[in-house]
């Protein structure tokens, strides 16, 4: 199924390099054709809030509502809250903007009256004015827990920013699974008969993509949808652009290339994943990718300017087109 204006896209994301791609696709496809379903593995309660990074950097993004240098929270931040509660010897390490506080004291408040995250999420991206539906991979908790070489078993916010990605991985857990179910409009967007590209957003394949993939019901829904099944890939030229992706490969005997995460999919998803997206800078990789039975194209992925995440998006859905499942 060739991509057209009648057809519609899922794109799965998880925080500042698939919100990248997420907004590349919105400037080029309707509100009614976009879907985009977050990891909610990193949520967390922190100081009484529920927190949801990937959502809201995503929600963020596409509001151009997102702190640029940070990559995370809102621009033009300001830290009074953060600075009474250190002064009151409270946690200080997950660093709450008094604007970010505002997300997530509304998100708390609906959630403790019953409201479900995908309601939730939906009352946030209309009241900031986002057209295009982004919705939660599910509205049940799952949580990821990073493994550790000591044998301390982390959830994921301590291992990422307490402890600033130090500790070695041995692998992940992603507690709550086996019993969560795909949000409502993540389902529905997997069903839509008009589903013809499923974009894997450059995100961290083990902790942004795995959760989202390994939702029971999810992998079926894709296999029996007619999508096209892209990922582009998140290491470039041999290093993560953003996150600790590239660090994780070699703690997991991984080689550090774009490669070896066409090589994850492949294994994890096997026939599931359709197309792969390759930098320029690893162009040398292509028949190796092609060979895992993997369709490949070849094109700048450093998504660094607007125009860049538009021509992202056009040519993966250009080369969603050229892709018969
Ligand atoms: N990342 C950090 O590295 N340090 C922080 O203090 C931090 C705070 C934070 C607050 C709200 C939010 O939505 C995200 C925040 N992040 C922070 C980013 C977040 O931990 C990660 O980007 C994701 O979980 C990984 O995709």
């Amino acid at each position: 199924m060739g991509f057209s204006s009648q057809s519609s896209c899922l794109a799965i994301s998880g925080g500042v390099g698939g919100a990248k791609l997420a907004l590349g696709l919105a400037h080029i496809l309707e509100p009614g054709t976009l879907t985009i379903a977050g990891n909610t593995g990193d949520d967390f309660v922190h100081l009484g809030f529920f927190i949801s990074p990937d959502l809201d950097t995503v929600m963020y993004t596409l509001a151009d509502l997102n702190n640029k240098e940070l990559g995370w929270g809102q621009a033009g931040e300001s830290w009074n809250f953060l600075d009474a509660v250190t002064r009151l010897g409270g946690d200080s390490w997950f660093r709450l903007g008094d604007r970010d506080i505002g997300t997530h004291v509304i998100r708390t408040q609906m959630l403790v009256a019953g409201k479900s995250l995908s309601e939730v999420t939906s009352h946030l991206c209309r009241q900031v004015g986002i057209k295009h539906r982004l919705v939660p991979m599910t509205d049940d908790p799952v949580a990821t827990i990073v493994h550790t070489r000591t044998g301390e078993k982390l959830a994921f916010q301590h291992y990422f920013v307490r402890d600033e990605c130090r500790p070695e991985v041995t692998g992940f857990a992603f507690s709550g699974i086996d019993a969560a179910k795909p949000a409502p409009g993540f389902s529905e967007a997997l069903a839509d008969t008009s589903l013809a590209a499923v974009v894997v957003c450059p995100s961290n394949p083990f902790v942004s993509v795995d959760p989202v993939f390994r939702l029971p019901g999810v992998m079926d829904a894709v296999a029996s949808s007619k999508a096209a099944v892209i990922a582009v890939s998140p290491i470039v030229g041999g290093q993560a652009l953003k996150g600790p992706a590239a660090k994780m490969m070699a703690e997991l005997g991984m080689p550090q290339t774009a490669l070896a995460v066409a090589e994850h999919y492949a294994r994890q998803y096997s026939g599931q994943v359709h197309g792969f997206v390759l930098d320029e800078q690893d162009r040398r990789f292509r028949d190796e990718v092609e060979l895992l039975g993997l369709s490949t194209i070849v094109t700048n992925t450093v998504m660094v300017t607007l125009q860049d995440r538009i021509n992202l998006a056009e040519a993966v859905l250009d080369f969603s087109s050229e892709i018969t499942p």
